[in-house]
């Protein structure tokens, strides 16, 4: 199916056929913003995008802080038409002044944050320009992405100064068509990406982590054949023994063009019509089949072909489901021993990017003993994803509806939907991954309920053979603790988060704390907690040592224990992690100190204590 031009939701690409207006003054000052073109289709996701051959453009980028966004804006706020995208050069005789110059300007590494590279930008939210000089050989019959990995909160893309597009949100990573724009030698990318919080973006104004800005994961150029392989999904079924089924979606295809799937090591092979839709249904047959489970973590090589295009991936196959309260994996039942993760990089801080980044923070998880992780509170990086299916590790996989959003705003609703549409929309073929989680702790009534239930059903309708899931508030009637959360009814599984001995009461309350749960389904505890700096020591009794932190850890497990369909857990956190809430001076020092390991690696004494708790299951039971 040809889908041309092709650009993301909230990605606008601009139409091929446009030219940048080079003129002088204040004459250049033009609103170009009702001139872009409506995206006329479906975005291009790139599933397996790190699978395909690229052309990096990580590196220095030239940079320019911009607060007033004076690069994109005039000074009567309208969209320039010679912004800074133009990157021009000063020229004898020009008739105005060009007041920048990418090519005086300090660089920024790229994938980073920008708060962690340069001390005057720790605390900056706003607008930064980036700028790279790069060589490109086009090539006939191909069409050329710049692949983004993810920008922090907002992005403009331009490539030879012509726009290429716009993206919002923060930790999803897109495509922008850059064919057109594109030419044989030298060229230049200028983006500009804006941090700054606003009430309707997603998340909203306020969260618990630090806003880290800027391009915070790899950017690269992707050439793929006119015809191409856009997204897939390959899994094992849930009805039939060892079949393997899903689909591939090919743009650029007619009807009836062939799809085939080859896993070599199976010596299995079937192909399938490209149907009307672009899309061809997969099924095959695999005998002998290795399932993946945390034990044996079995990934097979599997090539997915269409006309000229090929995608080779690593995937394991495994099922879930849910029988009454329990959740099985592979038909059988599965406790959940697991701790939630912030994208935070352990030594150095900032933002988790690098298979390195991703191997520690696992194998610390590892280390404790667990299955599973909650990978909080938006979409990690691919390499999360690639580490776990690797080390055999279960993930919980979050969006960024966080607290409280302006949930009757149907805008924020699309941002959301967006943002939801390309975490399952990139990372569905990852056997880790066992759970959406539609939200955060958000208010209960009836606007969220609503919103959530249609991210809900949404999520089903993208992907029905994982679980939905999303992180409730729960009440207290004296020491009974309830969870009616009406969103309940629209999850699979109940997530709850609560911080009896840090928030509420003292740690021992627990044990005399009961729980009522009004759904027969499974649950799991997905956070709980407190803050303990790394080396403080004192009494159970004294808060911020290890002893506290490792006091609640104690009196958490008996309670848990006595909590019939408890299926999981993943406490809260397994590293420190930067937050802006913060602040006290000596004990934070503007750290999330609930981490069971500081960012500099060291173990806590409650890091023992889970750890002795998983190893000896003496925490939880799968039915
Ligand atoms: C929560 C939030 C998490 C916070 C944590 C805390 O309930 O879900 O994002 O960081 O509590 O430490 O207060």
């Amino acid at each position: 199916m040809k889908r041309l031009p092709i650009c993301l939701s909230a990605c606008v690409n601009v139409g091929f056929a446009r030219r940048i207006v080079f003129a002088a003054g204040a004459a250049a000052l033009l609103a170009v913003s009702a001139a872009w073109a409506a995206p006329a289709s479906a975005p291009i996701v790139l599933t397996g995008a790190d699978r395909r051959p690229a052309t990096s453009l990580d590196g220095d980028w030239a940079s320019i802080v911009d607060p007033y966004f004076s690069g994109l804006f005039s000074f009567h706020h309208q969209e320039k038409t010679n912004g800074w995208f133009l990157n021009q050069k000063a020229k004898p005789g020009d008739t105005f002044p060009i007041e920048y110059d990418f090519s005086k300007a300090p660089a920024l590494k790229v994938p980073a944050d920008w708060n962690t590279q340069r001390e005057s930008l720790f605390y900056y939210e706003g607008p930064i320009w980036y700028e790279r000089d790069f060589t490109y050989q086009p090539k006939e019959h191909t069409r050329t992405f710049l692949h983004v990995g993810a920008a922090n909160y907002r992005s403009w893309f331009w490539v030879n100064g012509q726009k290429v597009c716009e993206h919002e949100g923060g930790y999803t990573s897109f495509n922008c068509d850059v064919t057109a724009a594109i030419h044989a030698g030298n060229n230049f990318v200028v983006a500009a990406v804006d941090n700054t919080r606003h009430e309707d973006n997603v998340p909203t104004l306020e969260t618990d982590w630090w806003n880290y800005g800027g391009l915070t994961r790899s950017v690269s150029l992707i050439d793929v054949p006119e015809e191409f392989i856009d997204q897939y999904d390959v899994h094992l079924s849930r009805g039939e023994g060892s079949v393997i089924e899903g689909w591939v979606q090919v743009e650029g295809s007619q009807p009836g063009a062939k799809v085939e799937i080859e896993i070599p090591e199976l010596g299995a092979k079937a192909t399938a019509a490209v149907g009307g839709d672009g899309r061809a249904v997969i099924y095959l047959k695999a005998t002998g089949l290795e399932r993946w489970s945390p034990e044996a973590p079995k990934l097979y090589n599997v090539i997915l072909r269409a006309g000229q295009d090929a995608v080779k991936e690593e995937i394991g196959f495994r099922t879930v489901e849910t029988r009454g309260t329990e959740i099985l994996l592979n038909g059988k039942p599965i406790f959940l021993r697991g701790i939630s993760i912030h994208a935070e990089a352990p030594y150095r801080t900032g933002r988790a990017n690098t298979d390195k980044d991703a191997e520690t923070l696992l194998g610390w998880a590892k280390e404790l003993g667990c299955n599973f992780v909650r990978l909080a509170h938006h979409p990690h990086d691919e390499t999360m994803l690639r580490a776990a299916d690797r080390m055999g590790l279960l993930v919980w996989s979050e969006n960024p509806v966080y607290w409280a959003l302006e949930f009757d705003n149907p805008k924020v609703l699309a941002k959301a939907e967006q943002q939801l549409d390309e975490e399952i929309g990139t990372s569905r073929n990852h056997a880790s991954i066992i759970l959406w989680s539609m939200a955060n702790e958000t208010p209960n009534n009836e606007a969220r309920t609503q919103f959530i239930e249609t991210l809900a059903a949404r999520a089903r309708s993208l992907d029905s053979t994982r679980l939905i899931t999303a992180a409730l508030l729960v009440r207290a009637d004296g020491h009974t603790k309830i969870v009616d959360d009406a969103l309940g009814k629209a999850l699979d599984v109940i997530g709850v988060n609560e911080y009896i001995g840090w928030y509420e009461q003292h740690p021992e309350t627990a044990d005399s704390t009961e729980w009522r749960i009004d759904y027969q389904k499974p649950l799991i505890v997905s956070e709980f907690g407190g803050g303990a700096k790394a080396g403080l020591h004192g009494g159970e009794n004294d808060r911020w040592t290890e002893e506290y932190q490792a006091n609640i850890y104690r009196h958490q497990f008996g309670m848990l224990n006595r909590i019939p369909q408890l299926r999981g857990m993943s406490p809260w956190v397994l590293m420190d992690f930067r937050s802006p809430n913060r602040p006290l001076v000596g004990i934070q020092d503007e750290f999330n100190r609930k981490g069971l390991i500081s960012d500099q690696g060291q173990r806590k004494q409650a890091f023992f204590i889970l750890q002795k708790a998983y190893k000896e299951q003496t925490v939880g039971k799968p039915e």
